[in-house]
């Protein structure tokens, strides 16, 4: 009787894991999220976004105030791709896609057109 609860325990034991080795298969393999804000002292110029699994960017300039944002997205294949908001806080954000192509980010950065810029954020 000891014998079997411990066997039926054990074997518990192995769905979960099968389980949770399914459940990685099926999400993403490098789902993402990453930000960057590029500022002027306290103030947001704007904010780049990386998403989707390291391989879809997206910009938004937050002030119309002449000086467009862009952001800086360096490849796994060593180019830099810069998408680019030309200015305001309108609905025209920019915005790349990567996905499918075999390409993705390995380092971004947000920079606003004035010379302010966020910094490198290197994924890893
Ligand atoms: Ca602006």
């Amino acid at each position: 009787m000891k014998g079997i609860l411990r066997r039926g325990i054990i074997g518990m034991t192995g769905v979960g894991l099968a389980c949770a080795s399914m459940m990685a298969i099926a999400s993403p393999a490098h789902a993402s999220y990453d930000e960057l804000y590029v500022k002027s002292g306290s103030t947001i110029l704007g904010k780049c976004i990386l998403y989707g699994d390291y391989d879809v960017a997206k910009v938004a300039d937050w002030r119309q105030d002449g000086i467009g944002v862009y952001g800086r997205y360096k490849l796994r294949s060593g180019t830099i791709v810069d998408v680019n908001d030309p200015d305001g806080a309108g609905g025209n954000d920019g915005y790349k896609n990567w996905q499918g192509t075999g390409n993705h980010v390995v380092a971004f950065e947000c920079v606003a057109r004035d010379g302010h810029s966020s910094g490198w954020l290197y994924i890893t």
